[in-house]
């Protein structure tokens, strides 16, 4: 965990960052398909997916879910994988949380 040091000698403990992996609204990835990687690498109920995969092709794009940045990163790997040997254009983002 992160730490700075202090004046007075008192180790002071900072928060770890935390990421947010956002999926990106696309015209051609099929509806089915983002269910899918909503199930697969964001472990979400068939409805919860479901209903967040609209949200996505509504608003144009949803945090699925907040991660340590290592964390992150793989997932964002893991789901341009998937997609791209599906031949889906799907997007997947970090963004750093604002705290
Ligand atoms: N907009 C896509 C369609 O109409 C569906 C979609 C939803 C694509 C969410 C990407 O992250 C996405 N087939």
């Amino acid at each position: 965990m992160a730490e700075t040091i202090s004046i007075k000698g008192k180790p002071k403990l900072l928060r770890p960052k935390r990421f947010h992996v956002i999926l990106l609204n696309d015209d051609y990835t099929t509806m089915e398909f983002v269910v899918e990687v909503l199930k697969r690498f964001f472990l979400k109920s068939e409805e919860e997916a479901h209903t967040l995969m609209l949200k996505i092709h509504v608003e144009g794009e949803a945090v699925c879910g907040i991660y340590s940045h290592d964390v992150a990163q793989t997932k964002v790997t893991q789901v341009i994988e998937f997609s791209r040997k599906h031949e889906q254009p799907l997007m997947c983002i970090i963004r750093e949380t604002i705290e």
